[in-house]
């Protein structure tokens, strides 16, 4: 088959060339011992973008969200999150099995919870309930669609937060996505958080990669949790350099992705058989609904993959679709060509 276009998710991006050769010539030490100069550079970059004292740079989304959760809890304690959030639909319970925590999850619109919600799942101070410790969020939202957080139901949140003594955590493993959708820097988002995650391997097309930011003090409890967790590595420059080319090359482009997301919500949108609001595609990921055409979402990604364009099927009648820099305006337009196609059978 010629090539095929790729848009079950943005994490399937290959390194290029440039960030190849960015890898082969970074500068190592052993990071264990905290002296590889690649990783503490990208460290200390990510830390001051997001306005935040300190960074640990963790091979990946799932242990970043871990290690971070870990140090802010105890056994035994609960935490909020969306029901739809990554941390309680993906990662394989890691929290719950390794952490002890309860998730204590609620129904979003679109992944997003607003402050009157959150407040009326915190339990009250009575030793049968878990204490509420901590505040999850996540931005870009994936099952939400690529949701955008709208900057001020964050700030409602961590006020809540902060007047019931209740930490926050923000999955941001899209947040660039998020930053140019909105036009904002990281750090106004960043700024409602105890802590943070990041990652590299999505839109922003590194090969491995993920950050945990926050204060000194609870960075430093994150460190003891990223080797509990066996997720301390050596020289790993190699990776942090394809991170730091990431930064300096792969962030302004992502508006790119999100017009492709759009020109291709705007196609499925006018297929019968598809329920889709293209308005809410904010940025690279489309979920569309295939309930009325007949077929199941796994039946209709088959015909796709025939036709050399794959997406994942998320639900038995639910698609999803993620733009990025593997993904030309052709390849779009080749894609939107086949879906058109399919749902006219
Ligand atoms: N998401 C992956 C899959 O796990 C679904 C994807 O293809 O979108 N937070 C968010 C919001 C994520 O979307 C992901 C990955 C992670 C955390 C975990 O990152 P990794 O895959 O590096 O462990």
């Amino acid at each position: 088959m010629e090539h095929v276009i790729d848009l079950r998710s943005d994490t399937v991006t290959k390194p290029s060339p440039e960030m190849r050769r960015a890898m082969a010539e970074a500068v190592v030490g052993d990071d264990v011992f905290g002296e590889d100069p690649t990783v503490n550079r990208l460290q200390e970059r990510v830390a001051a973008l997001l306005g935040k004292e300190a960074a640990l740079f963790v091979p990946s989304g799932s242990m970043a969200n871990l290690v971070a959760i870990s140090a802010h809890t105890e056994r035994g304690d609960e935490v909020i999150i969306e029901k739809n959030g990554h941390t309680f639909n993906y990662e394989s319970g890691s929290v719950c099995a390794a952490a002890g925590i309860q998730l204590h999850p609620q129904q979003g619109e679109r992944g997003v919870l607003d402050a009157a919600q959150i407040e009326a799942a915190i339990r009250p101070p009575d030793h049968h309930f878990p204490p509420t410790r901590l505040i999850v969020l996540e931005n870009t939202h994936n099952r939400g669609g690529g949701t955008v957080y709208p900057i001020e139901k964050i700030g409602e949140i961590r006020e809540l937060a902060l007047s019931r003594g209740i930490q926050m955590h923000l999955d941001g493993a899209r947040l660039w996505n998020a930053c140019v959708a909105s036009g904002r820097r990281p750090s106004e988002y960043a700024r409602y958080f105890d802590s943070l995650m990041m990652c590299f391997s999505k839109g922003l097309g590194a090969p491995i990669g993920s950050v945990v930011v926050g204060s000194k003090d609870y960075i430093e409890v994150a460190h003891r949790y990223r080797k509990l967790y066996g997720g301390g590595m050596r020289q790993v420059g190699v990776i942090a350099a394809a991170a730091q080319y990431a930064l300096d090359h792969n962030v302004d482009r992502l508006a790119e992705d999100h017009d492709h997301a759009k020109m291709l919500a705007q196609a499925l949108a006018g297929c019968p058989g598809v329920a889709l609001n293209p308005d809410l595609v904010e940025t690279n990921i489309i979920i569309f609904d295939v309930s009325s055409s007949g077929r199941s979402g796994p039946d209709i990604v088959q015909d796709f993959r025939e036709q050399g364009v794959l997406m994942l099927a998320t639900g038995p009648a639910s698609i999803r679709a993620v733009t990025h820099l593997d993904v030309s305006k052709e390849n779009i337009e080749k894609a939107i060509e086949v879906v058109q196609q399919s749902f006219r059978k």
